[in-house]
Protein backbone atom coordinates (compact mmCIF):
# COMPACT_ATOMS: atom_id res chain seq x y z
CA UNK A 1 0.00 0.00 0.00
CA UNK A 2 1.27 3.19 -0.99
CA UNK A 3 0.70 6.22 1.26
CA UNK A 4 0.03 9.97 -0.18
CA UNK A 5 0.02 13.20 1.12
CA UNK A 6 -2.45 15.88 0.72
CA UNK A 7 0.30 18.22 0.50
CA UNK A 8 2.16 16.39 -2.06
CA UNK A 9 -0.28 16.41 -4.61
CA UNK A 10 -2.25 19.99 -3.53
CA UNK A 11 -0.68 22.43 -5.79
CA UNK A 12 0.27 20.13 -8.81
CA UNK A 13 -1.17 16.59 -10.29
CA UNK A 14 0.36 13.30 -10.36
CA UNK A 15 1.02 9.88 -11.92
CA UNK A 16 1.76 7.41 -9.40
CA UNK A 17 2.10 3.40 -9.84
CA UNK A 18 1.09 0.96 -7.34
CA UNK A 19 -1.52 -2.18 -6.31
CA UNK A 20 -3.13 -0.02 -3.70
CA UNK A 21 -2.88 3.63 -2.86
CA UNK A 22 -4.30 5.40 -0.20
CA UNK A 23 -4.61 9.63 0.31
CA UNK A 24 -5.51 11.28 3.64
CA UNK A 25 -7.82 14.03 3.43
CA UNK A 26 -6.92 17.32 5.06
CA UNK A 27 -10.53 17.84 5.88
CA UNK A 28 -13.89 15.87 5.72
CA UNK A 29 -15.40 16.28 2.25
CA UNK A 30 -18.78 17.73 1.39
CA UNK A 31 -19.82 15.33 -0.87
CA UNK A 32 -18.75 11.90 -3.17
CA UNK A 33 -18.41 11.56 -6.78
CA UNK A 34 -19.87 8.07 -7.56
CA UNK A 35 -18.79 6.51 -10.79
CA UNK A 36 -20.96 3.64 -11.78
CA UNK A 37 -19.42 0.70 -13.73
CA UNK A 38 -21.33 0.60 -16.86
CA UNK A 39 -23.51 2.63 -19.07
CA UNK A 40 -26.89 1.96 -17.10
CA UNK A 41 -25.22 2.25 -13.81
CA UNK A 42 -25.57 5.60 -11.71
CA UNK A 43 -23.00 8.34 -11.72
CA UNK A 44 -23.70 11.08 -9.69
CA UNK A 45 -22.48 13.61 -6.70
CA UNK A 46 -23.70 11.93 -3.56
CA UNK A 47 -24.28 12.48 0.34
CA UNK A 48 -21.73 10.53 2.34
CA UNK A 49 -23.82 8.50 4.52
CA UNK A 50 -24.34 4.67 2.43
CA UNK A 51 -26.67 4.64 0.56
CA UNK A 52 -30.07 2.17 0.10
CA UNK A 53 -28.58 -1.04 -2.06
CA UNK A 54 -30.94 -0.69 -5.46
CA UNK A 55 -33.25 -3.27 -6.30
CA UNK A 56 -34.15 -6.11 -7.08
CA UNK A 57 -31.07 -8.02 -6.85
CA UNK A 58 -31.77 -10.28 -10.21
CA UNK A 59 -30.36 -6.92 -12.11
CA UNK A 60 -27.34 -6.46 -10.05
CA UNK A 61 -25.40 -7.85 -13.32
CA UNK A 62 -26.92 -5.82 -15.55
CA UNK A 63 -26.99 -2.17 -13.30
CA UNK A 64 -24.20 -2.37 -10.96
CA UNK A 65 -20.52 -3.75 -10.28
CA UNK A 66 -21.30 -6.79 -8.82
CA UNK A 67 -18.10 -7.51 -6.53
CA UNK A 68 -18.98 -4.07 -4.87
CA UNK A 69 -22.61 -3.95 -4.16
CA UNK A 70 -22.20 -4.52 -0.20
CA UNK A 71 -19.95 -2.21 0.55
CA UNK A 72 -21.51 0.83 2.62
CA UNK A 73 -18.53 3.03 1.77
CA UNK A 74 -19.11 5.95 -0.91
CA UNK A 75 -17.24 3.84 -3.59
CA UNK A 76 -17.37 3.52 -7.83
CA UNK A 77 -14.86 2.18 -10.22
CA UNK A 78 -11.87 3.53 -11.44
CA UNK A 79 -12.23 6.81 -9.99
CA UNK A 80 -13.49 8.89 -6.91
CA UNK A 81 -13.38 12.21 -6.38
CA UNK A 82 -14.48 14.69 -2.95
CA UNK A 83 -15.59 17.84 -3.18
CA UNK A 84 -14.64 20.11 0.01
CA UNK A 85 -16.53 23.12 1.30
CA UNK A 86 -15.01 25.44 -0.45
CA UNK A 87 -15.92 23.88 -3.94
CA UNK A 88 -12.37 22.56 -4.76
CA UNK A 89 -12.45 18.82 -5.43
CA UNK A 90 -9.77 15.70 -5.14
CA UNK A 91 -9.87 13.36 -8.09
CA UNK A 92 -8.05 9.69 -7.81
CA UNK A 93 -8.85 7.44 -11.11
CA UNK A 94 -7.18 4.85 -12.49
CA UNK A 95 -5.60 5.16 -15.76
CA UNK A 96 -5.98 1.31 -16.68
CA UNK A 97 -8.71 -1.24 -16.29
CA UNK A 98 -9.94 -3.47 -13.27
CA UNK A 99 -9.85 -0.52 -10.22
CA UNK A 100 -11.84 0.89 -8.09
CA UNK A 101 -11.99 3.94 -5.65
CA UNK A 102 -13.39 3.91 -2.03
CA UNK A 103 -13.43 6.43 0.30
CA UNK A 104 -13.21 4.93 3.85
CA UNK A 105 -13.66 8.00 6.71
CA UNK A 106 -10.98 10.57 5.69
CA UNK A 107 -9.12 8.34 3.13
CA UNK A 108 -9.61 8.12 -0.25
CA UNK A 109 -8.62 4.66 -1.49
CA UNK A 110 -7.73 3.10 -5.04
CA UNK A 111 -7.10 -0.60 -5.62
CA UNK A 112 -6.49 -2.79 -8.91
CA UNK A 113 -8.41 -6.07 -8.69
CA UNK A 114 -5.25 -7.48 -10.01
CA UNK A 115 -1.53 -5.82 -10.72
CA UNK A 116 -0.39 -2.85 -10.09
CA UNK A 117 -1.12 0.14 -12.23
CA UNK A 118 -0.89 3.76 -12.83
CA UNK A 119 -3.17 6.44 -10.79
CA UNK A 120 -4.19 9.73 -11.67
CA UNK A 121 -4.49 12.19 -8.83
CA UNK A 122 -5.12 16.02 -9.10
CA UNK A 123 -6.66 18.95 -6.79
CA UNK A 124 -7.88 22.13 -8.15
CA UNK A 125 -11.27 23.29 -9.34
CA UNK A 126 -13.87 20.26 -11.10
CA UNK A 127 -13.96 21.12 -15.02
CA UNK A 128 -9.84 21.48 -14.92
CA UNK A 129 -9.16 18.47 -12.90
CA UNK A 130 -11.56 16.39 -14.80
CA UNK A 131 -9.72 17.49 -18.42
CA UNK A 132 -6.63 16.68 -17.11
CA UNK A 133 -8.04 13.41 -16.18
CA UNK A 134 -9.26 12.85 -19.65
CA UNK A 135 -6.43 13.82 -21.22
CA UNK A 136 -4.41 11.03 -19.40
CA UNK A 137 -7.16 8.77 -20.08
CA UNK A 138 -6.38 9.33 -23.65
CA UNK A 139 -2.55 9.08 -23.23
CA UNK A 140 -2.99 5.75 -21.81
CA UNK A 141 -5.95 4.57 -23.24
CA UNK A 142 -6.28 6.73 -27.15
CA UNK A 143 -9.39 8.05 -28.96
CA UNK A 144 -11.38 7.09 -31.25
CA UNK A 145 -13.54 10.12 -31.56
CA UNK A 146 -13.51 11.65 -35.36
CA UNK A 147 -15.56 14.15 -37.02
CA UNK A 148 -19.52 14.89 -35.70
CA UNK A 149 -21.56 12.06 -34.20
CA UNK A 150 -24.03 11.32 -37.03
CA UNK A 151 -27.65 11.84 -36.24
CA UNK A 152 -29.79 8.66 -35.79
CA UNK A 153 -33.25 7.33 -35.96
CA UNK A 154 -33.40 4.45 -33.95
CA UNK A 155 -36.05 2.06 -33.83
CA UNK A 156 -36.19 0.93 -29.77
CA UNK A 157 -38.07 3.62 -27.99
CA UNK A 158 -41.61 3.40 -30.16
CA UNK A 159 -42.12 0.28 -31.49
CA UNK A 160 -39.41 -1.89 -28.93
CA UNK A 161 -39.29 -5.26 -30.18
CA UNK A 162 -42.07 -4.79 -32.52
CA UNK A 163 -40.37 -4.31 -35.17
CA UNK A 164 -41.09 -6.06 -38.72
CA UNK A 165 -40.07 -5.44 -42.23
CA UNK A 166 -43.54 -4.00 -43.38
CA UNK A 167 -43.50 -1.13 -40.56
CA UNK A 168 -39.90 -0.36 -40.98
CA UNK A 169 -40.62 0.00 -44.56
CA UNK A 170 -43.25 2.65 -43.86
CA UNK A 171 -41.46 4.52 -41.56
CA UNK A 172 -38.16 4.61 -43.30
CA UNK A 173 -40.67 6.39 -45.97
CA UNK A 174 -41.59 8.43 -43.54
CA UNK A 175 -38.75 9.64 -42.55
CA UNK A 176 -37.63 11.76 -45.76
CA UNK A 177 -36.83 14.63 -45.62
CA UNK A 178 -35.62 14.51 -42.03
CA UNK A 179 -31.66 15.01 -41.80
CA UNK A 180 -30.79 11.74 -40.14
CA UNK A 181 -27.12 10.12 -41.23
CA UNK A 182 -27.86 6.46 -39.87
CA UNK A 183 -31.33 4.64 -39.23
CA UNK A 184 -30.91 1.87 -36.69
CA UNK A 185 -32.81 -1.22 -36.32
CA UNK A 186 -32.77 -2.23 -32.72
CA UNK A 187 -33.65 -5.40 -30.91
CA UNK A 188 -36.32 -7.41 -32.51
CA UNK A 189 -34.41 -8.67 -36.06
CA UNK A 190 -32.67 -11.43 -34.61
CA UNK A 191 -33.61 -15.15 -33.94
CA UNK A 192 -33.26 -14.80 -30.47
CA UNK A 193 -30.50 -13.40 -27.87
CA UNK A 194 -27.31 -15.28 -29.18
CA UNK A 195 -28.70 -16.29 -32.66
CA UNK A 196 -27.96 -13.34 -34.69
CA UNK A 197 -30.15 -14.32 -37.41
CA UNK A 198 -32.67 -13.02 -39.18
CA UNK A 199 -36.13 -13.80 -38.08
CA UNK A 200 -39.20 -14.78 -39.32
CA UNK A 201 -40.32 -10.90 -39.43
CA UNK A 202 -38.36 -10.11 -41.99
CA UNK A 203 -38.41 -12.49 -45.03
CA UNK A 204 -36.55 -10.62 -47.53
CA UNK A 205 -33.70 -11.04 -44.72
CA UNK A 206 -30.83 -8.59 -43.89
CA UNK A 207 -29.24 -8.12 -47.30
CA UNK A 208 -32.38 -5.74 -48.65
CA UNK A 209 -33.04 -3.79 -44.88
CA UNK A 210 -29.85 -2.64 -45.73
CA UNK A 211 -30.30 -1.88 -48.97
CA UNK A 212 -33.74 -0.42 -48.33
CA UNK A 213 -32.09 1.80 -45.34
CA UNK A 214 -29.59 2.69 -47.93
CA UNK A 215 -31.86 3.55 -50.76
CA UNK A 216 -32.74 6.34 -48.43
CA UNK A 217 -29.26 7.93 -48.96
CA UNK A 218 -28.78 7.01 -44.93
CA UNK A 219 -26.24 4.61 -43.42
CA UNK A 220 -27.71 1.72 -41.98
CA UNK A 221 -27.26 0.81 -38.30
CA UNK A 222 -27.97 -2.56 -36.41
CA UNK A 223 -28.43 -3.66 -32.78
CA UNK A 224 -26.94 -6.46 -31.58
CA UNK A 225 -26.14 -7.94 -27.97
CA UNK A 226 -22.67 -10.68 -28.72
CA UNK A 227 -21.47 -11.12 -25.44
CA UNK A 228 -24.61 -12.76 -23.54
CA UNK A 229 -27.26 -15.56 -24.51
CA UNK A 230 -30.47 -17.26 -23.11
CA UNK A 231 -30.09 -20.61 -22.45
CA UNK A 232 -32.80 -21.50 -24.79
CA UNK A 233 -30.47 -20.20 -27.69
CA UNK A 234 -28.66 -22.42 -30.51
CA UNK A 235 -25.50 -21.23 -29.45
CA UNK A 236 -26.05 -21.92 -25.71
CA UNK A 237 -27.41 -25.54 -26.79
CA UNK A 238 -24.65 -26.21 -29.30
CA UNK A 239 -21.49 -24.52 -27.48
CA UNK A 240 -22.21 -24.87 -23.68
CA UNK A 241 -18.79 -24.92 -22.83
CA UNK A 242 -18.34 -21.40 -24.19
CA UNK A 243 -19.59 -19.65 -21.71
CA UNK A 244 -18.54 -17.68 -18.28
CA UNK A 245 -18.49 -20.07 -15.08
CA UNK A 246 -17.73 -19.70 -11.47
CA UNK A 247 -14.60 -21.49 -9.63
CA UNK A 248 -17.60 -24.17 -8.73
CA UNK A 249 -18.36 -24.36 -12.41
CA UNK A 250 -22.21 -22.99 -12.27
CA UNK A 251 -22.85 -20.54 -14.55
CA UNK A 252 -22.18 -17.07 -14.14
CA UNK A 253 -25.72 -15.08 -14.14
CA UNK A 254 -25.32 -11.84 -16.63
CA UNK A 255 -29.13 -11.13 -15.28
CA UNK A 256 -32.60 -11.20 -16.64
CA UNK A 257 -34.15 -9.89 -19.60
CA UNK A 258 -36.72 -11.03 -22.20
CA UNK A 259 -38.48 -12.84 -19.35
CA UNK A 260 -35.33 -15.22 -19.28
CA UNK A 261 -31.59 -15.59 -17.71
CA UNK A 262 -28.82 -14.08 -19.70
CA UNK A 263 -25.25 -15.98 -19.48
CA UNK A 264 -21.85 -14.52 -20.40
CA UNK A 265 -19.68 -15.34 -23.21
CA UNK A 266 -15.92 -16.62 -21.95
CA UNK A 267 -14.04 -14.00 -24.90
CA UNK A 268 -11.03 -15.48 -23.71
CA UNK A 269 -12.21 -19.16 -25.52
CA UNK A 270 -10.21 -19.02 -28.54
CA UNK A 271 -13.54 -20.47 -30.63
CA UNK A 272 -15.33 -17.41 -28.69
CA UNK A 273 -12.82 -15.21 -30.52
CA UNK A 274 -13.26 -16.44 -33.53
CA UNK A 275 -16.88 -17.02 -33.61
CA UNK A 276 -17.01 -12.87 -32.68
CA UNK A 277 -14.70 -12.08 -35.51
CA UNK A 278 -17.03 -13.79 -37.60
CA UNK A 279 -20.25 -12.25 -36.99
CA UNK A 280 -18.89 -8.63 -37.08
CA UNK A 281 -18.15 -9.52 -40.48
CA UNK A 282 -21.64 -10.58 -41.59
CA UNK A 283 -22.93 -7.47 -40.02
CA UNK A 284 -20.89 -5.55 -42.23
CA UNK A 285 -21.17 -7.90 -45.29
CA UNK A 286 -25.16 -7.71 -44.64
CA UNK A 287 -24.53 -3.52 -45.31
CA UNK A 288 -24.84 -2.13 -41.32
CA UNK A 289 -22.16 0.40 -41.11
CA UNK A 290 -23.04 1.78 -37.55
CA UNK A 291 -23.05 -0.87 -34.90
CA UNK A 292 -24.89 -0.40 -31.48
CA UNK A 293 -23.29 -3.25 -29.65
CA UNK A 294 -25.25 -4.11 -26.28
CA UNK A 295 -25.17 -5.40 -23.01
CA UNK A 296 -21.59 -5.64 -23.27
CA UNK A 297 -21.30 -5.62 -19.61
CA UNK A 298 -21.65 -9.87 -20.17
CA UNK A 299 -17.96 -10.06 -20.89
CA UNK A 300 -16.64 -8.61 -17.41
CA UNK A 301 -18.31 -10.04 -15.19
CA UNK A 302 -16.27 -11.95 -12.50
CA UNK A 303 -15.65 -15.50 -13.73
CA UNK A 304 -12.95 -18.60 -14.35
CA UNK A 305 -12.18 -18.08 -18.34
CA UNK A 306 -10.50 -19.66 -20.05
CA UNK A 307 -7.71 -17.78 -19.95
CA UNK A 308 -6.55 -16.58 -16.59
CA UNK A 309 -6.37 -13.05 -16.73
CA UNK A 310 -8.25 -9.72 -15.12
CA UNK A 311 -12.00 -9.52 -16.48
CA UNK A 312 -11.87 -5.85 -17.48
CA UNK A 313 -8.62 -6.95 -19.70
CA UNK A 314 -10.41 -9.50 -20.86
CA UNK A 315 -13.41 -7.97 -21.48
CA UNK A 316 -11.38 -4.77 -23.68
CA UNK A 317 -9.68 -7.56 -25.54
CA UNK A 318 -13.10 -9.00 -26.77
CA UNK A 319 -14.00 -5.01 -27.66
CA UNK A 320 -10.80 -4.70 -30.05
CA UNK A 321 -11.56 -8.06 -31.25
CA UNK A 322 -14.77 -7.22 -32.18
CA UNK A 323 -13.70 -3.73 -33.39
CA UNK A 324 -10.42 -4.93 -36.00
CA UNK A 325 -12.96 -7.38 -37.47
CA UNK A 326 -15.67 -4.30 -37.85
CA UNK A 327 -13.18 -2.30 -39.38
CA UNK A 328 -11.95 1.17 -38.18
CA UNK A 329 -14.67 2.19 -41.22
CA UNK A 330 -17.70 1.16 -39.40
CA UNK A 331 -18.88 3.35 -36.80
CA UNK A 332 -18.96 1.48 -33.39
CA UNK A 333 -21.65 2.59 -30.12
CA UNK A 334 -20.72 0.62 -26.83
CA UNK A 335 -23.84 0.01 -24.59
CA UNK A 336 -24.31 -1.35 -21.09
CA UNK A 337 -20.50 -0.78 -21.51
CA UNK A 338 -18.35 -1.08 -18.51
CA UNK A 339 -16.86 3.03 -19.25
CA UNK A 340 -12.90 2.94 -19.06
CA UNK A 341 -12.08 -0.24 -20.54
CA UNK A 342 -13.88 0.56 -24.21
CA UNK A 343 -12.24 3.97 -24.20
CA UNK A 344 -10.14 4.51 -27.39
CA UNK A 345 -11.57 1.33 -29.15
CA UNK A 346 -15.17 2.43 -29.79
CA UNK A 347 -16.53 5.73 -31.35
CA UNK A 348 -19.55 6.03 -29.23
CA UNK A 349 -20.68 5.36 -25.63
CA UNK A 350 -23.78 5.16 -23.90
CA UNK A 351 -23.15 7.01 -20.82
CA UNK A 352 -26.50 6.62 -19.08
CA UNK A 353 -29.68 4.32 -18.35
CA UNK A 354 -32.08 4.35 -20.96
CA UNK A 355 -34.55 7.19 -21.00
CA UNK A 356 -38.78 6.15 -21.28
CA UNK A 357 -41.67 8.10 -21.91
CA UNK A 358 -42.44 8.36 -18.01
CA UNK A 359 -40.00 10.91 -16.04
CA UNK A 360 -39.46 9.30 -13.06
CA UNK A 361 -41.43 6.09 -11.81
CA UNK A 362 -42.32 6.38 -7.93
CA UNK A 363 -41.94 2.19 -7.33
CA UNK A 364 -38.14 2.49 -9.33
CA UNK A 365 -36.74 5.56 -8.17
CA UNK A 366 -38.48 5.66 -4.21
CA UNK A 367 -38.82 2.01 -3.25
CA UNK A 368 -36.29 0.09 -5.31
CA UNK A 369 -34.20 3.00 -5.11
CA UNK A 370 -33.49 2.29 -8.67
CA UNK A 371 -31.73 4.60 -10.51
CA UNK A 372 -30.33 2.17 -13.04
CA UNK A 373 -33.46 1.30 -14.62
CA UNK A 374 -35.03 3.00 -17.97
CA UNK A 375 -36.52 6.52 -16.99
CA UNK A 376 -36.05 9.88 -18.03
CA UNK A 377 -34.46 11.62 -15.23
CA UNK A 378 -32.08 8.24 -14.44
CA UNK A 379 -30.73 8.87 -18.35
CA UNK A 380 -30.10 12.90 -17.54
CA UNK A 381 -28.66 12.36 -14.16
CA UNK A 382 -25.94 9.83 -15.23
CA UNK A 383 -25.62 10.96 -18.32
CA UNK A 384 -24.72 14.79 -17.59
CA UNK A 385 -22.51 13.46 -14.85
CA UNK A 386 -20.39 11.81 -17.35
CA UNK A 387 -19.95 14.68 -19.87
CA UNK A 388 -16.20 14.47 -18.68
CA UNK A 389 -15.47 11.82 -21.23
CA UNK A 390 -16.32 13.53 -24.11
CA UNK A 391 -13.03 14.69 -25.04
CA UNK A 392 -12.52 10.73 -25.65
CA UNK A 393 -15.58 9.64 -27.08
CA UNK A 394 -19.02 10.51 -28.57
CA UNK A 395 -20.54 10.32 -25.36
CA UNK A 396 -24.64 8.99 -26.42
CA UNK A 397 -27.20 10.19 -23.83
CA UNK A 398 -30.10 8.16 -25.60
CA UNK A 399 -33.01 9.41 -27.77
CA UNK A 400 -34.79 13.11 -27.32
CA UNK A 401 -38.69 12.75 -27.88
CA UNK A 402 -40.22 15.36 -30.04
CA UNK A 403 -43.55 13.04 -30.27
CA UNK A 404 -46.65 13.80 -27.63
CA UNK A 405 -48.31 10.53 -28.61
CA UNK A 406 -47.47 7.73 -26.30
CA UNK A 407 -45.45 9.97 -24.05
CA UNK A 408 -46.25 10.95 -20.76
CA UNK A 409 -43.01 13.79 -20.25
CA UNK A 410 -44.29 17.33 -20.05
CA UNK A 411 -43.17 19.80 -22.95
CA UNK A 412 -40.35 21.18 -20.10
CA UNK A 413 -39.11 17.65 -19.54
CA UNK A 414 -38.92 16.84 -23.17
CA UNK A 415 -36.98 19.96 -24.21
CA UNK A 416 -34.89 19.27 -21.39
CA UNK A 417 -34.08 15.98 -22.75
CA UNK A 418 -33.52 17.35 -26.29
CA UNK A 419 -30.74 20.25 -24.97
CA UNK A 420 -29.13 16.90 -23.05
CA UNK A 421 -28.49 15.76 -26.69
CA UNK A 422 -27.55 19.39 -27.98
CA UNK A 423 -24.76 19.52 -24.77
CA UNK A 424 -23.65 15.95 -25.49
CA UNK A 425 -23.29 16.39 -29.21
CA UNK A 426 -25.33 13.21 -29.94
CA UNK A 427 -28.74 13.74 -31.41
CA UNK A 428 -30.91 10.49 -31.84
CA UNK A 429 -34.44 9.96 -31.59
CA UNK A 430 -37.26 7.22 -32.39
CA UNK A 431 -40.81 8.92 -32.92
CA UNK A 432 -42.64 7.47 -35.67
CA UNK A 433 -43.91 9.94 -38.57
CA UNK A 434 -47.19 8.28 -38.14
CA UNK A 435 -47.41 10.05 -34.95
CA UNK A 436 -45.74 13.57 -35.07
CA UNK A 437 -47.65 16.82 -35.50
CA UNK A 438 -46.66 18.71 -38.66
CA UNK A 439 -44.93 21.22 -36.00
CA UNK A 440 -43.23 18.78 -34.28
CA UNK A 441 -41.87 17.18 -37.28
CA UNK A 442 -40.70 20.75 -37.70
CA UNK A 443 -39.27 21.12 -34.04
CA UNK A 444 -37.63 17.53 -34.87
CA UNK A 445 -36.17 19.35 -38.01
CA UNK A 446 -34.46 21.88 -36.47
CA UNK A 447 -33.27 19.97 -34.08
CA UNK A 448 -31.24 17.73 -36.62
CA UNK A 449 -30.05 20.80 -38.21
CA UNK A 450 -28.84 22.94 -35.47
CA UNK A 451 -25.77 23.84 -34.52
CA UNK A 452 -25.92 25.83 -31.10
CA UNK A 453 -23.04 26.93 -29.30
CA UNK A 454 -22.60 25.41 -25.91
CA UNK A 455 -20.80 27.35 -22.70
CA UNK A 456 -21.06 25.13 -19.19
CA UNK A 457 -21.76 28.07 -16.49
CA UNK A 458 -22.28 25.58 -13.69
CA UNK A 459 -22.38 21.74 -12.57
CA UNK A 460 -25.56 21.41 -14.29
CA UNK A 461 -26.32 24.93 -16.10
CA UNK A 462 -25.83 25.51 -19.60
CA UNK A 463 -26.21 28.20 -21.91
CA UNK A 464 -27.28 27.29 -25.48
CA UNK A 465 -26.96 29.93 -27.89
CA UNK A 466 -28.67 32.83 -25.62
CA UNK A 467 -30.59 29.99 -23.67
CA UNK A 468 -30.00 29.22 -20.20
CA UNK A 469 -30.60 25.75 -20.00
CA UNK A 470 -30.67 24.44 -16.39
CA UNK A 471 -30.42 20.54 -15.57
CA UNK A 472 -31.00 20.68 -12.30
CA UNK A 473 -34.66 19.37 -11.49
CA UNK A 474 -33.44 16.27 -12.94
CA UNK A 475 -30.21 16.34 -10.94
CA UNK A 476 -31.11 14.84 -7.02
CA UNK A 477 -31.46 11.39 -6.15
CA UNK A 478 -34.83 10.32 -4.96
CA UNK A 479 -35.76 10.21 -1.04
CA UNK A 480 -34.94 7.35 0.46
CA UNK A 481 -38.12 5.03 1.78
CA UNK A 482 -39.05 5.51 5.40
CA UNK A 483 -40.83 3.17 7.98
CA UNK A 484 -43.83 1.71 7.03
CA UNK A 485 -42.91 2.59 3.27
CA UNK A 486 -39.09 1.04 4.35
CA UNK A 487 -41.19 -2.11 4.91
CA UNK A 488 -43.13 -2.32 1.67
CA UNK A 489 -40.36 -0.97 0.00
CA UNK A 490 -38.39 -3.88 1.21
CA UNK A 491 -41.54 -6.65 0.19
CA UNK A 492 -41.20 -5.35 -2.88
CA UNK A 493 -37.42 -5.46 -3.37
CA UNK A 494 -37.75 -9.30 -2.30
CA UNK A 495 -40.84 -9.87 -5.21
CA UNK A 496 -39.20 -8.14 -8.16
CA UNK A 497 -36.35 -11.22 -7.78
CA UNK A 498 -38.89 -13.80 -9.10
CA UNK A 499 -38.88 -14.93 -12.35
CA UNK A 500 -42.69 -15.05 -12.44
CA UNK A 501 -43.17 -11.62 -11.20
CA UNK A 502 -41.16 -10.15 -14.28
CA UNK A 503 -42.91 -12.44 -16.30
CA UNK A 504 -46.40 -11.14 -15.54
CA UNK A 505 -44.85 -7.26 -16.21
CA UNK A 506 -43.74 -8.90 -19.35
CA UNK A 507 -46.54 -9.93 -20.87
CA UNK A 508 -48.75 -6.87 -19.74
CA UNK A 509 -46.07 -4.74 -21.52
CA UNK A 510 -46.04 -7.19 -24.44
CA UNK A 511 -49.91 -7.16 -24.85
CA UNK A 512 -49.60 -3.32 -24.87
CA UNK A 513 -46.90 -2.76 -27.26
CA UNK A 514 -49.13 -5.59 -29.89
CA UNK A 515 -51.81 -3.15 -29.73
CA UNK A 516 -49.58 -0.32 -30.60
CA UNK A 517 -48.41 -2.22 -33.65
CA UNK A 518 -51.72 -3.04 -34.96
CA UNK A 519 -52.83 0.58 -34.61
CA UNK A 520 -50.26 1.59 -37.06
C1 LIG B 1 -32.94 -3.38 -26.55
C2 LIG B 1 -32.56 -2.26 -25.60
C3 LIG B 1 -32.21 -0.95 -26.34
C4 LIG B 1 -31.69 0.07 -25.35
C5 LIG B 1 -30.53 -0.51 -24.56
C6 LIG B 1 -30.97 -1.79 -23.86
O1 LIG B 1 -32.03 -2.40 -16.84
N1 LIG B 1 -32.52 -3.11 -17.70
O2 LIG B 1 -33.18 -4.13 -17.42
C7 LIG B 1 -32.37 -2.73 -19.07
C8 LIG B 1 -32.97 -3.47 -20.07
C9 LIG B 1 -32.82 -3.06 -21.39
C10 LIG B 1 -32.08 -1.95 -21.68
C11 LIG B 1 -31.48 -1.23 -20.67
C12 LIG B 1 -31.62 -1.62 -19.36
O3 LIG B 1 -32.01 -1.49 -22.97
O4 LIG B 1 -30.04 0.39 -23.64
O5 LIG B 1 -31.28 1.24 -26.02
O6 LIG B 1 -31.24 -1.20 -27.33
O7 LIG B 1 -31.48 -2.72 -24.83
O8 LIG B 1 -33.32 -4.53 -25.86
Amino acid sequence: MDFIQFSDIQSKSKIIKARELQIKLPSMPTQYYRHGWQSWSLAAWTALRPMPMQKPAIFHPLHVNMEFVHDKNPNGSWLGAVEFADGNILLLGALATDAHVFLVEDQLTGKFEADAGEWFIAYGQEDAVFAEYAEQLENHLGRTKKDDAPRVWCSWYSLYTTIDEVILDKIFSGLDGLPFDILQVDDGWQVSIGDWDVNEKFPSGMNALADRIKSTGRKAGLWLAPLIAVKSSRLFREHPDWFLRDEYGRYVSAGFNWGEHLYALDTTHPDVGSWLAALMKQVRAWGFDYLKLDFLYGGALKGKRYKDMPREAAYREAIRVMRDAMGTDAFFLTCGTPILPAIGLCDAMRVGPDVSNVWESYRDANLLYNPSVPGTRNAIRTSLNRLWLQPLVHIDPDIAYFETRENHLTKEQRKLLQDLALVCKFKATSGLPQWITSEEREQLRRFLAEDPKIERTGRYTFRVDDRVVDFRPAMSLPREPKGLEYLWAAFLGWLGSFPFVLLIFKALDDRALKKRRASL
